[in-house]
């Protein structure tokens, strides 16, 4: 039995997708972007369907989603960031204020948010959950599929 979500058939091809990466722990969201992005390629998004933006930390995450969700522009967005722990409590912060601000964007705009953010004890959780057929991204993407399908249905 798999603990993770099964996914029936998806279709990416009319779904507008919003894609945030944090550059804190740079090589691991690049992973779990570059793993999400060609997911969503795979399963038919076009490329000028997604846009694209960068932030510098994962707190920068939930103003630049809801700044790309005014723009009306996307049907779902995926937020991709790594916090790991540190030697202070600020990881208790930023995971509290990221998760919170996440969800508050998508509550009250209405578009649902996919929260690719790995809260890892070390480096070395990190990695194992964004390389190779570990690697998140994917599972998020797919995720982001169904949801911006979904959105656009309730739009219509
Ligand atoms: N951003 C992350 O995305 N992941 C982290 O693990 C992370 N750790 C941080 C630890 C400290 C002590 C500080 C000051 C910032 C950290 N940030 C981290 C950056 C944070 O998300 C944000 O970009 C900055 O605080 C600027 O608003």
């Amino acid at each position: 039995m798999s603990k993770y979500a099964i996914f029936n058939e998806l279709n990416g091809e009319n779904v507008h997708v919003g894609i945030v990466r944090a550059r804190w722990n740079g090589d691991i969201t690049h992973n779990l972007y570059t793993g999400a992005v060609a997911t969503f390629s795979d399963y038919g998004v076009p490329h000028d369907h997604m846009r694209k933006r960068e932030v510098p930390g994962s707190f920068e995450l939930p103003w630049m989603t809801q700044s790309l969700i005014n723009t009306h522009e996307v049907d779902v967005v995926l937020a991709i960031g790594c916090l790991i722990q540190g030697s202070t409590p600020h990881f208790e912060y930023l995971a509290n204020a990221v998760s919170n601000g996440l969800t508050t964007v998508s509550l009250q705009t209405g578009i649902p948010v996919v929260f690719g953010v790995l809260t890892c004890l070390n480096e070395e959780q990190a990695r194992e959950r964004s390389e190779g057929s570990h690697n998140h991204g994917p599972e998020w993407a797919k995720t982001a599929i169904e949801l911006g399908n979904m959105q656009t249905e309730f739009r219509s």
